[in-house]
């Protein structure tokens, strides 16, 4: 008899009309001959879906070019698709799950005629965690069965894992014919369902990511007790071995992946990788709060990745072997056949083919490699990748770090007066917009906890939900707020950032152990800077007073824009953020008049 992943299999064939079906195991040899399918056979937009890069200087990497019009996640055509309006909340965009399955069946009927249907099943964590969860994903174009091997746990250990249980992620994903008038992304959280069509990017098209173990999964985490998290996960080795675990809540732009794998600036300081993007969080059996990383490999922008700003991912994607890397939109060193983009070492290439596979001119303004260009590579070729990162339980965290990307007002670090503060400082973190992002340079975007795009249900009670994993722990981790971008009069960023990052990890891990003395001020607890490590820093004492510095008088915008922001969550928004804001309010007040 037929088991529910066969029958939902069937189903969905009888829908989308594949020429053929074929069942993906996660070997090394099945990647190699999809990769040959994509090289020869399938096209995309006219041309091959893959081509082979120098062997020699970037092991088993393949170029991989979008359409040119499906390029980054689609945010106005994702929609979430709760019974009621109210349960997605104002962060959302929604529609009625009866309507949205009308609408997709259409786009669906017939749509992989002349293709083969790809049945990936995969785990979400590692097949032993009592924390992963096993899914199964259909679809219809090489590069994405290939891209979920690179970044889930995929092959037989899902399907042992189901057996004969209807209890699997479902994900239906068509390129479709690539028209923007008919893409969707649809997230059906009742049934723990998802059903995209019409794009090959990452976070729209590789269903585990973005839309399950976060949209979805932040809805089971709300029924089961526990977070799904936009969140890097590492571990900070001090010199005398000892190894503190942090998870980071960072918007895109902040330098996430970095962090992730950052070389330290401070000698005997080593950081250990277990994630650049999500962590789902539980509360273990000691009461303290535990990570693991649902997934087993890096989506990363290009651009900018180098020797200099982060020596460990170029090692990860010259360190290419069981794991084949691919590199979308990139540009292409035309004698060398080297991927390439701007910021990368070295000069620029004297023939460069741009993104969209034409003679590139520079004289013309014009990128070579997209902004948003990505590359695709697995965990298990990073150096610094933590020995903990096949722990079925995951790694105990000490600190959560919230961050932004702030010109003014926001402190380097601080740590939170409480969980419950820490939650306030989560709910008002934003990012300035910078010129690589489509919209108006230098605007506030708020984005709570990074989780905007990402929370499948009303963020009022996200932060209730948030709360109430607070009074669940016994040990709570300490709550930091982090702002790596202030800057000074002239516009320049006053702190060196990158590997001198550390010396902010070192003073939290001295925090959380008791070790350093802080400060109290209306925002929270900032440090004393005898106990904060600038030994060998180059920046006058001046400038680092700058970065901790409170002007009152500089906030009354900024409290009327969190209150802003926080009243459109209603009557959903937990009074205990209230409390925590008008406290601020006052503080802020009290400061202004001691002046
Ligand atoms: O593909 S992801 O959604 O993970 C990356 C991004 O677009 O933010
Ligand atoms: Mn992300």
């Amino acid at each position: 008899m037929a088991n529910a992943v066969e029958k939902w299999v069937e189903e969905q064939a009888k829908l989308t009309k594949p020429d053929k079906i074929y069942w993906c195991n996660g070997s090394e040899e099945e990647a190699k001959r999809l990769i040959e399918v994509g090289i020869k056979e399938e096209k995309l937009n006219g041309k091959p879906v893959f081509q082979k890069l120098n062997d020699k200087h970037w092991p088993n990497a393949y170029l991989h070019r979008s359409h040119p019009n499906d390029v980054a996640r689609t945010e106005q055509l994702t929609f979430i698709c709760h019974p009621d309006k109210d349960t997605a909340g104002p962060n959302n965009h929604w529609m009625d799950p009866k309507e949205a399955k009308e609408k997709m069946i259409k786009l669906f009927d017939g749509c992989m005629k002349g293709r083969t249907l790809y049945v990936l099943p995969y785990m979400m964590g590692h097949p032993k965690s009592p924390y992963a969860k096993a899914c199964v994903q259909i679809t219809d174009n090489t590069y994405v069965a290939v891209s979920m091997r690179i970044m889930t746990r995929m092959g037989k250990d899902a399907l042992d894992r189901i057996g004969h249980s209807e209890n699997f992620v479902r994900g239906l994903h068509s390129i479709g014919d690539l028209n923007p008038e008919r893409r969707f992304i649809m997230h059906f959280p009742q049934e723990n369902l998802v059903w995209s069509f019409g794009s090959g990017y990452g976070g729209n098209a590789l269903l585990g990511k973005k839309c399950f173990a976060l949209r979805i999964a932040s809805c089971l985490g709300l029924k089961e007790g526990w977070l799904a998290e936009h969140m890097l996960i590492m571990g900070i080795e001090d010199p005398k071995g000892n190894v503190t675990y942090m998870a980071a809540a960072l918007p895109s732009a902040c330098g996430k992946t970095n962090l992730a794998l950052m070389q330290s600036a401070l000698p005997g300081y080593k950081i250990w990788t277990l994630g650049d993007d999500i962590a789902w969080l539980n509360v273990g059996p000691d009461g303290r709060l535990y990570a693991i990383n649902p997934e087993a490999g890096f989506f990363g922008v290009a651009p900018g990745t180098s020797l200099k700003t982060n020596p460990n991912m170029i090692k990860t994607l010259k360190n290419s072997d069981f794991f084949p890397t691919f590199y979308t939109n990139t540009a292409l060193d035309a004698d060398t056949h080297e991927p390439w983009w701007e910021g990368l070492d070295g000069t620029t290439p004297k023939n460069v083919i741009d993104w969209q596979g034409n003679a590139w001119d520079p004289s013309k303004g014009s990128k070579a490699a997209h902004p948003n260009s990505r590359f695709t590579v697995s965990m298990y070729n990073c150096p610094t990748l933590s020995k903990e990162i096949d722990n079925p339980n995951g790694v105990p965290i000490s600190a959560i770090l919230l961050g932004g990307r702030r010109s003014k007002l926001i402190p380097l670090v601080m740590e939170a007066f409480s969980w419950q503060h820490g939650v306030f400082l989560g709910t008002r973190t934003g990012s300035e917009t910078t010129a690589a992002a489509a919209h108006q340079v230098g605007v506030l975007r708020r984005d709570p906890m990074a989780m905007l795009p990402f929370c499948g249900y009303n963020m009022g009670d996200y932060f209730g939900h948030w709360l109430n994993i607070g009074k669940k722990l016994k040990h709570a981790p300490k709550i930091f707020s982090i702002n790596w971008f202030r800057t000074d009069e002239n516009g320049k960023f006053i702190w060196p950032g990158f590997g001198e990052n550390i010396r902010v990890l070192k003073w939290i891990i001295d925090r959380v152990e008791g070790k350093a003395s802080a400060k109290d001020s209306a925002l929270g607890l900032l440090p004393d800077l005898k106990d904060f490590d600038l030994s060998g820093l180059d920046v006058p004492k001046a400038k680092i007073e700058q970065l901790f510095m409170v002007d009152p008088s500089e906030w009354t915008a900024e409290l009327q824009d969190i209150e802003k922001y926080l009243s459109q969550f209603g009557a959903q928004m937990p009074e205990a953020i209230w409390q925590e804001y008008r406290s601020l309010a006052e503080k802020l007040h009290h400061s202004a008049l001691s002046k």
